[in-house]
């Protein structure tokens, strides 16, 4: 068997796999299996980083890390990464920095992390890039010479040929792309706007799942990412911590139905929507004062993004709008936490949840939604509010599915999931569970990765 070779722009956790989630350990049982290299940023930004990997092993396993200058970090991964790449693929036009000197930067780095990772290459390897940190980096390698199987998945959307047509590099980036083999996108939808994109730009043909553009050719395929559901399921309900969880929520809301969001603190995921939303509910259904409590849960990321600094002002202040204005002295309508919560606790909170409100503007797939799901007690389960721009509400039709922007929309579902009866939550439920089960996160490795390996052919490498 070929070793693995993971490259995605963090690597690792090894040891504590299991507390980060899902994607971790089936990455990590992957490349435990077949003796496995996983490649990316140590994190750190270094003024005398060398163009070197530091090494470590664990367990047939070897992590490899790159440190990044100060400049590096900023224009490519602060810069191009996540002011233009996640803004752009997110269609948040308004909010994508068009900076060339970013592009360069991504450019210069993407290479960087090829020219360090190709001496460590045996040539059997077979090599899966994640995301869109990545987008340059197959053929970068390419350009040296590799010629392994490159495999490339995008966690996000990809967006539909105009908006990306905004981007002054489209097409290198998008030729550069062809560099790899196969080409895993989260959905259906993502790929047909790959496909739009190839024909339609660049003169591509499809022929069944294959691209053929730019003298190469690609194979295109949607592979839904999951989650461990059983594993999280049997968290949810037996964990100590999980039951401690979920007891100490369910004793402070007295009766109350929790709604509950959860999300790292992003624009993309419609917080501030959701916050007007349940502003609706609570002006238009007065009988819900007192009755309802909503937690929402936003871990800061990218704190250093101004983009993100002005979203968090936004949401401290829509928060204190609704509870100056709607709570009480012995009800506060919405608490708002910005924290990370450990995932067995997380568990146990999803299950003391009457509702899931999952609603992105747009997202690749969204975990949350598929999390909150496994976690309910199949006798007694909550119902989950899904936004239509998620990924996930491809393979979950039976949720109440939202347009995130309709406030009066959200806010009805909202009313429509408290009065839901026991047997059609139930139902939804049990078909909900039924394919988050087959469709889990091993499923989706184990279908890229044979993907992949059947698709054992050299790419030249694009100029
Ligand atoms: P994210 O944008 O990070 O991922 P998501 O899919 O929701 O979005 O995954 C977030 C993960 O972080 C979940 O496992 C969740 O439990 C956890 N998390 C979020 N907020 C948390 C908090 N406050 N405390 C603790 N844990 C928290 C990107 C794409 C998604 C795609 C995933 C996987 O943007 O569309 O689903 O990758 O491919």
């Amino acid at each position: 068997m070929s070793r693995l070779v993971v490259v995605s722009n963090r690597v690792g956790p090894v040891k504590d796999a299991a507390r980060a989630g899902g994607l971790a350990v089936a990455l990590v049982d992957a490349l435990r299996a077949q003796g496995g290299l996983w490649y990316g940023w140590s994190g750190k930004t270094n003024r005398r980083a060398a163009d070197s990997a530091s090494i470590e092993s664990a367990e047939n396993l070897d992590l490899a890390t790159v440190d990044l200058t100060p400049d590096e970090h900023t224009d490519y991964y602060n810069g191009f990464a996540n002011r233009c790449l996640w803004p752009l693929f997110h269609y948040r036009i308004d909010l994508t920095a068009f900076d060339r000197r970013y592009y360069e930067g991504y450019r210069r780095v993407n290479a960087k992390f090829a020219r360090v990772l190709f001496p460590l290459l045996r040539a059997d390897d077979t090599i899966w890039v994640h995301d869109y940190h990545f987008l340059a980096f197959g053929n970068e390698l390419r350009h040296m010479g590799a010629e392994q199987p490159i495999g490339f998945f995008l966690h996000i959307p990809f967006p539909a040929r105009e908006v990306l047509a905004t981007l002054p590099h489209h097409d290198a980036m998008v030729r550069g792309l062809f560099a790899y083999d196969v080409l895993g996108f989260q959905t259906e939808r993502d790929c047909e706007r790959f496909r739009d994109y190839a024909v339609r730009e660049a003169g591509g043909v499809v022929n069944g799942d294959h691209v053929h553009c730019f003298g190469r050719t690609v194979a295109v395929h949607a592979f839904p990412i999951g989650i461990d559901t059983e594993g999280f399921a049997q968290i949810a309900a037996e964990d100590k911590e999980a039951r401690r969880q979920y007891e100490k929520v369910t004793k402070g809301l007295a009766g109350r139905c929790q709604i509950v969001g959860v999300d790292r603190l992003d624009y993309t995921k419609g917080i501030a929507e959701r916050f007007q939303a349940y502003e609706r509910l609570l002006k238009e259904y007065p009988e819900t004062h007192r009755q309802v409590s909503y937690l929402q849960i936003a871990a800061t990321s990218r704190g250093e993004v101004a983009e993100y600094r002005q979203m968090r002002e936004e949401l401290d202040g829509l928060s204190g709008h609704i509870n100056g204005t709607y709570g009480d002295f012995d009800w506060t309508p919405l608490r708002y936490l910005n924290k990370p919560m450990p995932r067995r606790a997380l568990a146990g909170l999803y299950r003391a949840s009457k509702i899931g409100l999952v609603t992105p503007l747009r997202d690749g797939m969204n975990l949350v939604a598929k999390e909150y799901v496994a976690a309910q007690d199949p006798e007694d389960p909550g119902v989950l509010i899904l936004s239509r721009f998620a990924g996930a509400s491809y393979q979950m039709p039976e949720a109440i599915i939202v347009n995130p922007y309709d406030t009066k929309e959200v806010a009805d579902a909202l009313q429509i999931a408290r009065y839901m009866s026991l047997q059609e939550r139930r139902e939804r439920f049990e078909a909900l569970m039924v394919r988050l089960k087959t469709e889990d996160v091993a499923r989706w490795r184990d279908d890229f990765l044979s993907t992949l390996a059947a698709v054992r052919r050299r790419v030249p490498a694009a100029s």
